[in-house]
């Protein structure tokens, strides 16, 4: 590669990920910590995401079986926990597009006010993946 085309590509890299990233197991892990999740939880709240979104903060869901799509980190559901337009609604008061960021907080608090409601069987990744099985190992993070 040239030295320009490998500028447009640092460029598009740069540009790309500005608004999402992929977080590994570690990754996730400080992330959530940083966010006041509870350690005790800690190792099935990353089993969840791994398994949700990969990590990916950005992952749009492709539509689901009732019509609905699910968003980032956590894969938040938009027929009632986010509102699909620009204006800010349904429980957690946000938009699903608040959902999609790097920064996660939106995402955390409505993550959480989901688990409060429905626990961790709210989310089918934590079932079939995480439930009764060897959780992450997150004990280097
Ligand atoms: C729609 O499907 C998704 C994914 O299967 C699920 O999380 C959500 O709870 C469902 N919503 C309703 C209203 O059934
Ligand atoms: C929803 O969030 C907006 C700001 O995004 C705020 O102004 C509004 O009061 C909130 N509504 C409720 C019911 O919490
Ligand atoms: C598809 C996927 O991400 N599966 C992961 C689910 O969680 C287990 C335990 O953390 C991982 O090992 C899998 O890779």
């Amino acid at each position: 590669m040239d030295k320009f085309v490998f500028a447009l590509f640092l460029l598009g890299a740069l540009c790309c990920c500005s608004n999402a990233v992929r977080l590994d197991r570690c990754g996730i892990t400080r992330a959530l910590r940083a966010q006041g999740f509870p350690e005790d939880k800690m190792s099935d709240w990353v089993c969840l995401v791994e398994n949700e979104s990969g990590g990916n903060t950005g992952r749009k869901s492709r539509q689901n079986k009732n019509g609905s799509y699910d968003y980032g980190l956590f894969q938040i559901n938009d027929k009632y926990w986010c509102s699909a337009s620009s204006t800010p609604g349904k429980d957690c008061n946000v938009t699903c597009a608040d959902l999609l960021t790097d920064d996660i907080t939106k995402a955390s608090q409505c993550a959480k006010k989901v688990f409060k409601r429905h626990g961790f069987m709210a989310w089918y990744g934590w079932r079939n993946h995480c439930q009764n099985k060897p959780l992450p190992d997150i004990s280097k993070c």
